[in-house]
């Protein structure tokens, strides 16, 4: 009985200290080893935590209390979302400056930042390929290669865009821009059709050294079939950061549908599988983690979390 408890008590130390939210003073410098995210002891590490939705326009959920209390409430990762369409890094590159002070903010808070070139409406990355080198430059200038900053450089490919032919060739330009002042950060590349085309990026890999593939899914709209082909991806060697994923539907609304929603994330702490969830602001859209009116300063308390955000912060 006393062997059965230890070994019971045992096991639970172990589940904790395989999902617990460490920072990134614990986790260290991340690598990628044989299709799996590791901390600088070769432990597998899972971060969780949100993505901000768009900065240009919802940036007043990253400020230092929001950051700390994300944090708080156990997330040790914030994906910091720039679009470039839309009004964003395009028509006005002063937002980096957004994206910078949040990236602070999560470094600040013993977090990992995602910084996100968020392509969308301009489904190719190869669109504004000098803008994203650009800003990458921009990027790695400040931060370099800071342990704490994953470098994502493009969203979501969509519409009539392939892996080999536009999104390969892009992301070994951007590799290559990154690396110079950034050898060993995460870089995380995004996948045909909204970044579900992990299957395209799988069969035809990247051979650079500590490279993900995103795959993005929202609860209502992509079901099993999405995450057969996340294992088969990672039956070949690829490493799979889910680096957006909702407990809505596709278009951001609708639900929420929490039961598709566990059903993925009983998957993802199954294959230890990082994630960050769409989307830390008030929007009045289901996806959007607190209630419309939620104070931008942070300390928010249940009733300012919206279903999805409620579900989503029990689960950092
Ligand atoms: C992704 C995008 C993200 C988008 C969410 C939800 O798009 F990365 O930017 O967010 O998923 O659709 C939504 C916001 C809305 C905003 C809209 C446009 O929640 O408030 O108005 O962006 O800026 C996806 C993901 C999957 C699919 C389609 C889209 N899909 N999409 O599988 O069909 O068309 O935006």
């Amino acid at each position: 009985m006393v062997r059965f408890i230890i070994s019971l008590l045992l096991l639970l130390s172990m589940t904790i200290t395989a999902f617990a939210a460490q920072g990134q003073s614990v986790y260290g410098r991340l690598h990628v080893a044989n299709g799996h995210l590791l901390a600088s002891n070769g432990q597998v590490a899972v971060l969780h935590g949100m993505s901000t939705h768009g900065i240009q326009w919802f940036s007043q959920f990253t400020s230092e209390g929001a950051v700390k209390t994300l944090r708080n409430r156990g997330a040790n990762l914030l994906r910091v979302a720039m679009y470039t369409a839309e009004g964003g890094y395009i028509s006005n590159p002063g937002v980096q400056d957004k994206v910078f002070q949040a990236v602070d903010r999560a470094i600040a808070n013993d977090m990992y930042a995602i910084i996100d070139w968020h392509i969308l409406s301009d489904s190719n990355p190869r669109t504004n390929e000098q803008q994203a080198v650009t800003f990458f430059q921009n990027a790695t200038a400040r931060y370099g290669n800071n342990p704490a900053v994953i470098y994502e450089i493009c969203n979501e490919p969509n519409g009539n865009v392939t892996w080999s032919g536009d999104i390969k060739p892009y992301a070994e330009h951007l590799i290559q821009v990154i690396r110079q002042k950034a050898p060993d950060s995460i870089i995380i590349v995004g996948t045909p059709t909204w970044s579900q085309g992990v299957d395209s990026a799988a069969a035809d890999q990247l051979t650079a050294a500590n490279i993900m593939y995103a795959c993005h899914f929202y609860a209502g709209t992509h079901g099993q079939w999405l995450r057969d082909k996340v294992q088969a991806a990672e039956n070949k060697g690829a490493a799979i950061f889910v680096s957006e994923w909702g407990t809505s539907a596709a278009d951001g609304n609708g639900g929420v549908f929490l039961d598709a929603a566990t059903q993925w994330l009983n998957f993802l702490d199954q294959e230890q599988i990082s994630w960050a969830n769409w989307s830390l602001c008030d929007k009045n859209e289901s996806s959007a983690a607190l209630n419309p009116g939620a104070n931008p300063n942070g300390g928010w308390s249940d009733s300012d979390l919206s279903p999805s955000g409620k579900f989503v912060f029990g689960k950092f």
